[in-house]
């Protein structure tokens, strides 16, 4: 039920529907469901998914939730950017977006429009007004920070109001006060907002981060704003209240520091059995000059009407490594990858089935055995920013068996094929019930050709 094309199903056909069925045990807190295939997330499939427990460590701290899921936003629909993206014509820019939103609302002045990459001309349209959220004074707030996008790392804050850190994609952190969080593609956080303010509008500001941008969009205003409101306050003029002084983490496109994030409930990390390096980059292909995105030696060429799980069930294996690299994980034990990244860029890499342990990351050249690595209490987390040009080493604990994805979550970087599988407990892949509705979606996308 994990949903991912090509790795654990086929694509659900046009018109038809399925129903994931799965069961959630000891796991709460701030996720998100959304389209795995292609780049289909981006047009707008996607929502929160929230999981709330009474054994939440932080249950007694607020009194109120809210939910802000920002994203980048093209006015092109993604598949003719894919196109012109994967041809030599882009020589590797990403697009990049137009606009911005919050939960799903944004302005855009469509007399940028002309500057645009791929103008809309009179289809442009300005927009929805931007969110407000309304806040009674003296309450706290438990604001959960989701980034859907395709692109664009954001600096989040909010005028006046402290952050307090409390989870970080699904695990509970030890609480830690920012002012402004940077968060990455399918990155998720919980922040405490304590509404203790004058009873007045303030500013929420996602800044989308343009210098992790390859190339300019002259047609972005890259300030994507809201509005919170306190009760009683007037509400008849936008928010007077400035931004804060501190600066934002601008030229690097990275993520809150290690020892800024540490998890709430402690777990004992496992010595790593296997070590696997993982070299990330981009390469021009030769027959078609394009620029392909290549975990070590293969780009990722998803199966038409089959998925890597399926046949691993049947017991085809090794696979093609042309298209599918899959790392076979035979022991329930710990692996360490060293995530090496040769690129200009930053990659949010995100782990299905499993979280990182994160035991460190860097600019300079990782140095095994001799750079140092956090591996008491390290931070916990399923989508973790890769520096460019850096590194970043994680664990996992092969304990969850299937067929499980790990890929760059920037949405051109995944569809120019940036994604590594795991092949977890294969012996368990093929005495796993995997429910017939799911295999039969094979056959009717086959149909359709
Ligand atoms: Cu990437």
């Amino acid at each position: 039920m994990d949903g991912t094309v090509g790795v654990t199903q086929c694509a659900i056909p046009p018109g038809q529907s399925f129903t994931y069925n799965f069961t959630v045990s000891n796991q709460w807190d701030t996720y998100w469901w959304h389209a795995h295939a292609a780049s289909q997330y981006i047009d707008g499939l996607y929502g929160p998914l929230i999981i709330h427990s009474t054994e939440e460590p932080h249950l007694t701290e607020y009194q109120e939730g809210v939910i802000m899921m920002i994203a980048d936003h093209y006015h092109t629909d993604s598949g003719s950017l894919v196109s012109w993206y994967l041809s030599p014509e882009s020589e590797g820019t990403e697009p990049v977006p137009d606009s911005g939103v919050i939960n799903g609302r944004g302005t855009f002045d469509c007399s940028r429009d002309s500057q645009a990459l791929f103008p809309t001309g009179n289809k442009c349209n300005n927009g929805t007004p931007m969110p407000v959220f309304d806040f009674m004074a003296r309450t706290t707030y438990h604001v959960r920070i989701i980034n859907s996008g395709g692109f664009a790392n954001f600096q989040f804050s909010i005028d006046n109001h402290n952050l307090t850190v409390i989870e970080a994609d699904g695990v509970d952190m030890q609480p830690v006060q920012v002012q402004r969080l940077p968060v990455h593609v399918a990155q998720r956080y919980s922040v405490l907002v304590h509404a203790n303010q004058a009873v007045d509008n303030y500013w929420v500001r996602a800044l989308l981060n343009i210098n992790c941008f390859n190339s300019p969009n002259p047609a972005l205003n890259p300030s994507i704003q809201a509005i919170i409101h306190y009760e009683g306050a007037t509400n008849t003029h936008p928010p007077n209240s400035v931004d804060w002084s501190s600066s934002v983490w601008v030229a690097i496109c990275v993520d809150l520091t290690l020892d800024m994030l540490k998890p709430y409930f402690p777990v004992p990390i496992l010595p790593a059995d296997a070590n696997y390096h993982i070299d990330i980059s981009f390469q021009t292909t030769s027959k078609d000059h394009v620029n392909m995105g290549y975990m070590n030696q293969t780009s990722w060429r998803p199966l038409m009407n089959n998925s890597t799980l399926f046949q691993s069930q049947r017991g085809i294996s090794p696979f093609d490594t042309s298209s599918q690299w899959v790392i076979p994980l035979n022991a329930t034990n710990g692996v360490q990858l060293v995530l090496n990244n040769l690129d200009e860029g930053s990659h949010p890499v995100h782990f299905h089935g499993h979280v990182f342990y994160v035991l460190g990351w860097g600019h300079e050249n990782y140095q095994p055995g001799v750079t140092p690595l956090e591996l008491v209490n390290p931070l916990r987390r399923d989508t973790i920013t890769v520096p460019a040009y850096g590194w970043t080493v994680v664990r996992f604990m092969n304990d969850n068996s299937g067929m499980r994805a790990m890929h760059c979550h920037i949405s051109w970087h995944s569809e120019s094929d940036l994604m590594v599988q795991f092949e977890s407990l294969p012996d368990r892949i093929k005495t796993m019930d995997i429910p017939s509705e799911l295999k039969s979606m094979c056959a009717a996308s086959n149909a359709m050709k």
